[in-house]
C-alpha cells in the first residue's frame, strides 16, 4: 500500500552537490516525489524538527548544523516508504552504515549526515508540517 515518508537532504550535502544524486535514487528507486522544496530553516523552525531530540547532549550542535545552511525537503510515496527509505538512507553513523547506502556512501560522520527520514508514521506527520502545508503536496500522477 502507498505509503509517504517525508526526507531532507541536509545542509552538509547541499553544499557538496549532492541534492541531484540523492533524489535521482529515490526515483530511480521507484517512489514519487510529492512536493519538494529548497527552505533555509530558522532556529524556531529546526527545534520544531528535533523537538524529540531536546534535552539530549547533542541538540544544541544538531539545530547549529541543521540552520548552517539550506536543506532540501520532500515527501515521497510509494509501498512501504518510511520503511524502504530508511533502508536506503542507511545507519546514523556514516562511518558504520553499510556500503551501498546513501550515508554508507557519502558520509564519515554522526552529525553531517548528509540526509535525514522520518522513522515513524508519527515523525512523517510531525517533520513534513515544518515545511509543506498540504495544499502544496501534488495530486496522484
Ligand atoms: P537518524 O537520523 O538516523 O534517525 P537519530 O534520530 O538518532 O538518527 O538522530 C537524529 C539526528 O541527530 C541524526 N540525523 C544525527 O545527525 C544527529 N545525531 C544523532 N546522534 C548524534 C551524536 N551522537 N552527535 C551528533 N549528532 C547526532
Amino acid at each position: 500500500m502507498a505509503e509517504r515518508t517525508f526526507v531532507m537532504i541536509k545542509p552538509d550535502a547541499v553544499k557538496r552537490g549532492l541534492i541531484g544524486e540523492i533524489i535521482a535514487r529515490f526515483e530511480r528507486k521507484g517512489f514519487r516525489i510529492k512536493a519538494l522544496k529548497m527552505k533555509w530553516l530558522t532556529r524556531e523552525e529546526a527545534e520544531k524538527l528535533y523537538e524529540v531530540h531536546r534535552g539530549k547532549p547533542f541538540f544544541e550542535e544538531l539545530v547549529n548544523f541543521i540552520t548552517s545552511g539550506p536543506v532540501v525537503a520532500m515527501i515521497l510515496e510509494g509501498p512501504s516508504a518510511i520503511e524502504v527509505v530508511r533502508l536506503m538512507i542507511g545507519a546514523t553513523d556514516g562511518r558504520k552504515a553499510a556500503p551501498g547506502t546513501i550515508r554508507g556512501d557519502y558520509a564519515l560522520d554522526i552529525g553531517a549526515n548528509v540526509i535525514h527520514a522520518s522513522d515513524s508514521r508519527e515523525s512523517f506527520e510531525r517533520e513534513y508540517k515544518v515545511f509543506f502545508t498540504d495544499e502544496e503536496i501534488v495530486g496522484d500522477y
